[in-house]
């Protein structure tokens, strides 16, 4: 058993049953041109994600633990797309439209990739999401279970959207739950501050927090 100094409390895992979970480190999302400059954002914001996601990404293949990724997708026509979602808001381009890096969103194309320098190796998960939430119409639940894993840490993007939904979803299902700090961002940092300390008040109401420096190196 490892400990991570987390908030509210110290964080103890197995390695062989804990997962890596990183969200959505998709170019959709941190390059310009993509799916988070077209809603608006200023995605420059999360550039630092990269590195941190990075450093806790090859930690966590030293310690061995199971390595999930996911990316918010859809598939070519749509059919997993919700009208909702599509015609929400006034983006500059929509879901499904044809972009800088390709279609907005949608499996398969360039932007709808992981960053470079994020890609995953052999033997990761690769989850594909329709929704926010990594466990809605996933195989994510069977890919855990198959595992025995029941300890998540969390990384990715966005903290208050995709990380937050995901952990919520898992919080209920009975994982506990960690999100690293540094290897999260928003395009809001005030969300960003205010979701980290919504997850761990109430005596960790969805789970711990902790910064990069306190994982430990076995
Ligand atoms: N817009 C925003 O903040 N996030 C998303 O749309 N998706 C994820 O968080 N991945």
């Amino acid at each position: 058993m490892l400990t991570i100094a987390a908030l509210p409390t110290p964080f103890e895992f197995e390695p062989r049953r804990t997962a890596l979970v990183m969200i959505d480190m998709q170019r959709d999302f941190i390059e310009p041109g993509g799916f988070g400059a077209a809603l608006g954002n200023d995605v420059s914001l999360l550039a630092p994600v990269v590195p941190a996601a990075a450093a806790l990404i090859a930690w966590a293949r030293r310690l061995g633990l199971t390595i999930v990724h996911t990316k918010e997708c859809h598939r070519p026509d749509l059919s997993d797309c919700p009208p909702a979602k599509r015609l929400r808001g006034q983006p500059s381009l929509r879901i499904g439209d044809a972009g800088a890096m390709g279609r907005i969103l949608i499996d398969g194309e360039p932007g709808t990739d992981f960053v470079p320098a994020l890609a995953p190796q052999a033997g990761d998960v690769v989850i594909a999401k329709p929704g926010k939430g990594a466990f809605y119409a996933t195989g994510l639940a069977e890919a855990l279970q198959s595992r025995q894993i029941t300890r998540l840490i969390f990384g990715g993007v966005t903290t208050e959207v995709c990380v937050q939904t995901t952990m919520r979803e898992a919080n209920d299902r009975g994982y506990e739950c960690l999100l690293v700090e540094e290897a999260t961002g928003s395009y809001f940092p005030e969300f960003k501050q205010q979701t980290l300390a919504m997850i761990r008040a109430q005596g960790g109401i969805v789970g711990w927090t902790a910064s990069l420096a306190a994982l430990p190196h076995d």
